[in-house]
């Protein structure tokens, strides 16, 4: 398996409730390596272009409000098939359809206020890294 870098995100809903560290244990028990992190506070153009590839969706603008709600936590994540691996330790978009053991299953409140984000393809997790970290602020 190819060691690849993926853009995580702990959103409004899990830095409201205090449980970033929570999140953080579940990807580093998953043997994800936080390389990078930092906690930020997005305006409205950020996440704008942050999720520009749902900018015809009828939840686009609820989110963007969601994800301007409050402070995130951006993380580079890296690992054996990081990308992947990522995905499998957060769960599915719904909750309700994650499953058990997942930190979606375990934390998330929604469809919406669903804890965390994480890229889905090498492409995105290149760009998404490359919107919300300079190269300096990747450490290892
Ligand atoms: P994911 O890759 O699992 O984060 O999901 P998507 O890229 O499909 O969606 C991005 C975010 O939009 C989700 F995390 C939550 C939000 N969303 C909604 O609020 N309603 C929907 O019907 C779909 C997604």
């Amino acid at each position: 398996m190819a060691i690849e870098r993926t853009l995580s995100i702990i959103k409004p809903d899990a830095t409201e409730r205090n449980i970033t560290g929570l999140i953080v244990a579940r990807l580093e028990g998953a043997g994800l390596r936080v390389i990078a992190q930092k906690r930020v506070l997005w305006d409205k153009k950020d996440a704008e272009e942050f999720y520009e590839m749902h900018k015809d969706k009828g939840f686009f603008e609820d989110l963007v409000r969601f994800m301007t709600s409050g402070p995130i936590v951006l993380q580079v994540l890296e690992g054996e098939d990081a990308i992947q691996r990522n995905r499998s330790v957060m769960g599915k978009t719904n909750p309700a359809e994650a499953d058990p053991g997942t930190i979606r299953k375990d934390f998330a409140v929604s469809m919406q206020r669903n804890s965390v984000h994480g890229s889905d393809s090498p492409e995105n997790a290149n760009r998404e890294i490359d919107l919300c970290f300079k190269k300096n602020e990747i450490v290892g």
